[in-house]
């Protein structure tokens, strides 16, 4: 059953549902009860959100039917022992196909579309805005002061908490520390992360030695926290140890992997998050910390390391699975090793996670995300308790250089629907069978496409979505997509 959020929320504004144990006291309804005198030490949470890594570039079988959800070359061995301590989501989704909006999105709890947020920053003018097809709608090209952040939320409720971002942050706004981080690396973006230091590809050792100081000084101080690693690997350009490269320079190519720089930088991304997780176990907080990791959209096989989108059709910048669809994966109290769930979950459920796991009830009713404790708690099963019973995403932009155009999807059981606004089509894949979206069914399920297409208009109306508009200036021989048309075209095959 699906419970609105105003309900929730009204429910904990009349103190049906409060309580708050983790401050070492508990209060029901109003009746304070003892509790145990102890300061408050978390839970803590450790958000680990990637750059561009495809659902297949890692050596975790993120599902456990389908090999090629694994990289056969890449190998990411502290992965794996984060997917033998938890779970994983076999259909886990960033936000957006793109950086910028992904991040808000996660940062906030609310999808994309909702925020206004549906492009990196920066992309908002030039001529893809005067001669293509689709004139594509304003965006907020920012993270605004009136969000609430989820270290905002925390602040708010939690005041004891410590919280950080390291990393890359992408969002403009004014940076980490004007949206409820105490500490940060400002407001940084892709360039930070392309600065050639030969023995911290990427940042990642850099990243990594700021939170585990961070993490050190706070233990110390016996204060809970909430650190955000947002790492630059594995977006281009490609870095990695040199020592690193040479290991899989040396090693035998996989059949469909065998991108040795590539791989390189992945394994170094991984080194980082051992380091991490070594230094949890050492401080002997394993049992009051979770993990969760993720990405903010799927990779470009531009860079040639094969698809590391595994079996997915399509790349970063397109709503194809191999836009979204990200390795996730959350470790932490409560959450039985090695299990994996077929839930579908999105990035924006993590901010009610998080609330929830710091006993925060009364977030906004605006907040689009559901909370995945019951999943957690539960060995993968159950449902999440979203305002609505679907998920959009909404990217009504282009790429040109991607082949990607304005489009729409929406999930809703085992369908997919896609639209595709430069021509109005309509595309309905059964996303449970076929996961590389080879087969429509249109003609099999035409009353789907209907109720799926009216659900999707409606949202998109609720939530006074950005869309794009004819350009009444368009013309096809100046159109700048034919430089990439081959792209498009192969993004938009249909299998005979
Ligand atoms: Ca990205």
């Amino acid at each position: 059953m699906i419970i609105p959020s105003w309900i929730i929320y009204m429910s904990c504004f009349l103190g049906i549902c409060s309580w708050h144990r983790m401050a070492g006291e508990s209060v029901i309804s109003g009746t304070r009860l003892p509790g145990p005198a102890k300061a408050a030490t978390g839970p803590n949470v450790i958000l680990i959100l990637v750059d561009d890594q495809g659902w297949g570039a890692t050596s975790v079988l993120m599902d456990d039917q389908i090999p090629e959800s694994a990289s056969d070359f890449n190998r990411t061995p502290n992965l794996e022992k984060l997917a033998e301590a938890g779970m994983r989501f076999v259909q886990g989704y960033a936000p957006h196909p793109n950086c910028s909006p992904s991040r808000a999105s996660i940062q906030t709890g609310k999808s994309p579309a909702k925020l206004h947020f549906t492009d990196i920053i920066g992309r908002v003018g030039g001529n893809e805005n005067t001669t293509n097809r689709l004139i594509r709608p304003r965006h907020i090209n920012g993270l605004v002061d009136n969000e609430v952040t989820i270290a905002e939320l925390i602040k708010q409720h939690r005041p004891e908490y410590a919280t950080a971002h390291f990393g890359k942050w992408h969002m403009k706004g004014g940076g980490p520390e004007n949206h409820g981080y105490d500490v940060s690396d400002g407001s940084t973006g892709n360039g930070e992360g392309n600065r050639k230091y030969p023995q911290n590809p990427k940042d990642i050792f850099g990243i990594t030695r700021r939170g585990i100081s961070w993490i050190e000084e706070n233990v110390e101080k016996n204060k809970p926290f909430f650190m955000m690693l947002a790492h630059y690997a594995t977006h281009k350009y490609i870095e990695n140890l040199p020592s690193t490269l040479k290991t899989f320079e040396e090693s035998p190519g996989g059949t469909r992997h065998d991108h040795a720089a590539h791989a390189a930088m992945t394994y170094d991304l991984d080194t980082g998050v051992g380091m991490i997780m070594d230094k949890v176990k050492e401080l002997g907080i394993s049992d009051n910390t979770y993990i969760i990791y993720l990405a903010d959209n799927g990779s470009f096989p531009g860079l040639n390391p094969a698809n590391t989108n595994g079996p997915l059709r399509g790349w970063k910048a397109t709503l194809w699975e191999g836009g979204i669809r990200s390795p996730f994966l959350i470790a932490g109290p409560g959450v039985k090793g090695g299990t994996l769930s077929r839930e579908r979950v999105v990035g924006y459920d993590l901010y009610p996670t998080i609330a929830e796991w710091l006993g925060i009830k009364a977030i906004s009713p605006e907040i689009e995300g559901g909370s995945l404790c019951n999943i957690l708690k539960n060995a993968g099963n159950g449902q999440v308790s979203r305002p609505h019973d679907f998920l959009v995403f909404h990217w009504p932009r282009y790429v040109l250089s991607k082949g990607s155009h304005p489009s729409t999807v929406i999930f809703r059981g085992d369908y997919k629907l896609h639209k595709f606004y430069e021509t109005g089509e309509l595309r309905l894949y059964n996303i449970k069978e076929d996961i590389g979206e080879n087969k429509p069914l249109n003609r099999e399920h035409p009353h789907v496409v209907e109720v799926l297409h009216q659900a999707m208009q409606d949202y998109l109306k609720e939530i006074d979505a950005g869309m794009p508009r004819v350009n009444a200036r368009y013309d096809e021989a100046k159109d700048p997509g034919r430089k990439f048309k081959d792209l498009k075209e192969a993004l938009m095959l249909v299998e005979k």
